[in-house]
């Protein structure tokens, strides 16, 4: 008999408050910055999810056609009981992990953990009518907040972070995250972790900046989640969507470019944030990896990389990972 239930490990304001905090810190800092968390309010993740359905955004696609190939490899493998995984969202590609477990017998519990409790509601819901006999814990948290790696049903436990997420950490935080993650595994339990990687820049700019404009409308609507939840008064259409390569940094940058010189105030912070013409403020960034960067950063951590797997096309990378 499958069970749904759901842990909120963030306070009550969290958002109001981790919001406030974040647009005061980035909108007084030079460059003005801001973290892409605050793009998935509902109609940033239905603008995103239409993303993943864009010809010119590979990742998706890339990282699907890799997990249905290997999916019962990675199951053989680590013979998972639990399934954690990090920013589930919609849990989509999920699936094809919970199929190979589920068919190979080993998995007991699913435990998506994400900042969205809607998301976490549905998905969750739904995965525990198709999945009889699986337990559905999922946890309302953001990466700082705990990884919802409670013992729960026990290992082996296989943690994954899909879609390439982990790119929007800036190194530190990446390198953080990666040992606090290794700071909750237990001998036995496995990481997989899927990132973009290194490629023509023609490719990765286009597949931030595509021809139906998406993409810039889901980068603008980031100021439609200030003027609502903070009382800003922004107007979107005074700011050009901006995405371009950092050859140095290996990121893809997606900012807001003001068109003229313009003053915003921001009610609930009682603070006016003037942007010259021209001005950007940086709303995300997306680092591609390469084979050898990943095994270094996995390393660092404390993790070793244990198998490696890309799409036919060499676009998107597949790491199972294991406590070192
Ligand atoms: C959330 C990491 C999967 O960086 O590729 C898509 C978000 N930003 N288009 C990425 C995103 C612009 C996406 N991930």
């Amino acid at each position: 008999m499958s069970t749904f239930d759901l842990t909120r490990l963030l306070p009550a304001d969290h958002f109001g408050q981790a919001l406030r905090h974040d647009v005061k810190n980035g909108m007084t800092a030079h460059p003005k910055w801001l973290p892409p968390k605050w793009f998935y309010d509902a109609r940033g993740s239905e603008l995103f999810e239409e993303i993943t359905r864009l010809p010119e955004y590979y990742p998706t696609r890339a990282e699907r056609e890799i997990l249905t190939s290997r999916a019962r490899e990675i199951a053989a493998i680590t013979k998972a009981r639990t399934l954690v995984e990090l920013g589930s969202g919609s849990s989509e590609k999920t699936r094809l992990l919970l199929d190979a477990l589920s068919e190979l017998g080993t998995l007991a519990e699913y435990v998506p953990v994400d900042v969205s409790e809607s998301a976490l509601e549905a998905a969750g819901k739904s995965l525990a009518v198709e999945y009889p006999r699986l337990a559905v814990r999922a946890v309302v948290s953001d990466f700082t907040h705990g990884l919802g790696l409670s013992d729960g049903a026990g290992g082996p436990r296989l943690v994954a972070f899909l879609g390439g997420t982990l790119g929007n950490l800036l190194p530190d935080e990446r390198a953080a995250f990666l040992t606090s993650l290794r700071a909750g595994l237990d001998p036995g339990d496995f990481v997989l972790l899927g990132t973009d990687l290194v490629k023509e820049p023609k490719v990765l700019v286009a597949a931030y900046d595509d021809a139906a404009g998406v993409t810039a409308a889901f980068n603008k609507n980031v100021l439609d989640v200030l003027n609502r939840e903070l009382g800003a008064d922004f107007d979107p259409e005074q700011f050009d969507h901006v995405a371009l390569w950092d050859a140095k940094q290996e990121w893809i940058e997606m900012r807001l470019r003001s068109r003229r010189a313009q003053t915003v105030k921001i009610r609930e912070l009682d603070l006016p944030v003037h942007f010259d013409e021209g001005e950007e403020l940086r709303t995300e960034v997306s680092a591609k990896f390469r084979h050898t960067r990943i095994a270094d950063e996995l390393a660092a951590a404390g993790l070793r990389l244990a198998e490696w797997w890309t799409d036919e096309a060499g676009r998107f990378g597949l790491s199972l990972a294991v406590p070192a």
